[in-house]
């Protein structure tokens, strides 16, 4: 089994710290964004859509998609819990980490990829009037999270859970885009911080 990889990039971020959370290792195999490494034809037999990360299990099989690769170790490893136990808690942490993918990851990935140069060749063309319409739309969705922040300890409640691994990659890539959480924002800054702390964070 190994994990293609791709360094810096928040999706192989995400995967890196649910493992780590999980406690599990897996050998990681490098793909070079920057040098177009995921463009060849050979990582396009591995996944046809080009990107990382990409699970491959012993049999040949592989799992793109972020969250399916945690979902996939979260079968074979169940403890911590980080997607749930129960229909309840599992459907409001499934709600909380699409709000975080939807709201808050992919616009920030709009942002960096359509304002970026390291993003040229990777986001053809890139659309800077698309960037622009994404930014308020952050600081919109940032504020509706700052208000369910102020009375529990994580984004889905008060356990750790995938939702607050989507949520810590998406503020943490805010910084290379140029984007801050607003001052006011103070329950946010507060989990941010908190989360930020653990060892998983790292990876
Ligand atoms: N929906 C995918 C997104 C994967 C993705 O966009 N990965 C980026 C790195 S964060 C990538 O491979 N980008 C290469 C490119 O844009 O050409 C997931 O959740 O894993």
């Amino acid at each position: 089994m190994k994990l293609y990889d791709g360094g810096r990039a928040p999706n192989p971020r995400r995967v890196r710290v649910f493992l780590a959370e999980k406690g599990i290792e897996v050998p990681l195999e490098p793909v070079d964004l920057g040098a177009l490494e995921h463009r060849s034809a050979a990582f396009a037999r591995i996944n046809p859509l080009q990107r990382v990360p990409v699970l491959l299990l012993d049999d040949g099989t592989t799992i793109a998609e972020s969250i399916a690769i945690c979902r996939y170790f979260e079968e074979l490893y169940p403890e911590p819990r980080l997607f749930g136990r129960g229909a309840r808690e599992v459907a409001q942490i499934e709600m909380w980490n699409r709000r975080l993918e939807l709201n808050l990851l992919f616009p920030v990935a709009h942002v960096f990829r359509n304002t970026h140069p390291a993003m040229k060749e990777l986001e053809v063309p890139q659309v800077p009037a698309w960037a622009e319409a994404n930014k308020p739309r952050i600081t919109e969705f940032l504020n509706i999270l700052d208000w369910e922040l102020k009375d529990r300890l994580f984004v889905a409640g008060d356990r750790y859970t995938v939702a607050d691994i989507t949520g810590l990659i998406a503020v943490d890539f805010m910084k290379p885009t140029k984007l801050n959480v607003p001052q006011d924002c103070t329950n946010v800054r507060r989990w941010h911080s908190e989360v930020s702390a653990r060892p998983s964070a790292s990876a």
